[in-house]
């Protein structure tokens, strides 16, 4: 079954997958299970078309349709907790960067966790990171990015935060497939996520100190 809906968002069947999707979740299998193995999976195997040639960007764009569309389905189960008001969190893709499903990702799992999540989008310039953290008095600023040439951006957000002098009142976490902890103590951010769940534990940690 989980086969079956790799290859239908590998080809981009953004109809066919939400029933995909539906009969994986009457058949018991776990949403989990289902995200990772079959959808997340399916956009690994995406990647490696794309770099080897096989795959152009129109066709990683309709991949990633049906991907957003077999996500939208298994969105309300991720829900488990009341909203928490212990801090908003301000999640975006930086400057330069469309990708923002991996973003989405860690958004569902978030507010699924309970907190308040502002999603700024993709392709967000450091500044309106850094006034809307201010504006809202976020504990928490997320920033995604997918591109080595993008992910330098997450020191210029850290910075326009700086300069607003708010530095000391939010922790910055980044993840995005190319980011890693090495990178992620390089621009001086406080943590680093390789997937949504690891997000959500890691805010935890971090909110509740
Ligand atoms: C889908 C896709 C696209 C779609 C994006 C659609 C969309 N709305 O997102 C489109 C077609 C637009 C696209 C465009 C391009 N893409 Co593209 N794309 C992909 C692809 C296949 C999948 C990405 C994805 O959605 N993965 C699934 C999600 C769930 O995983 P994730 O994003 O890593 O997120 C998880 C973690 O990283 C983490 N996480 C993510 N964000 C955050 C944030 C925080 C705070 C935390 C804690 C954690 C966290 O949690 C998430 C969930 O577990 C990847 C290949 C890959 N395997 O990554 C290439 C890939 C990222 N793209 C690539 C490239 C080159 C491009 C283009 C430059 C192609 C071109 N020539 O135009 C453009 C760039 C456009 C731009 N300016 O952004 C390269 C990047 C190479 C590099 N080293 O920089 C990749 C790696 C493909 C490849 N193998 O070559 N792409």
């Amino acid at each position: 079954m989980l086969d079956a809906m790799r290859n239908l968002v590998i080809e981009g069947k953004n109809v066919d997958i939400v029933s995909s999707v539906n009969e994986a979740i009457k058949a018991g299998i776990p949403v989990r299970e289902i995200l990772q193995d079959g959808l997340i999976a399916a956009m690994d195997e995406v990647g490696q078309l794309f770099e080897r040639g096989d795959y152009y960007v129109p066709e990683m764009l309709v991949a990633a349709r049906a991907m957003k569309a077999g996500l939208a389905v298994i969105q309300p189960h991720l829900v488990e907790n009341e909203i928490d008001d212990s801090g908003v969190i301000v999640l975006g893709t930086v400057e330069g960067d469309l990708h923002d499903i991996g973003k989405n990702l860690v958004s569902v799992m978030l507010e699924g966790a309970g907190y308040k999540v502002i999603d700024l989008g993709a392709d967000v310039t450091p500044e309106i990171f850094a006034s809307v953290a201010r504006e809202k008095q976020a504990k928490v600023v997320g920033l995604s990015a997918l591109l080595t040439t993008t992910m330098k951006k997450m020191g210029e957000v850290l910075e326009a935060i700086e300069d607003l002098g708010i530095r000391h009142q939010v922790r910055v976490i980044v993840g995005g497939a190319p980011v890693t902890q090495e990178f992620a103590d390089e621009v001086g951010a406080d943590g680093y996520a390789p997937d949504a769940s690891t997000a959500v534990a890691l805010v935890k940690r971090m909110l509740q100190v």
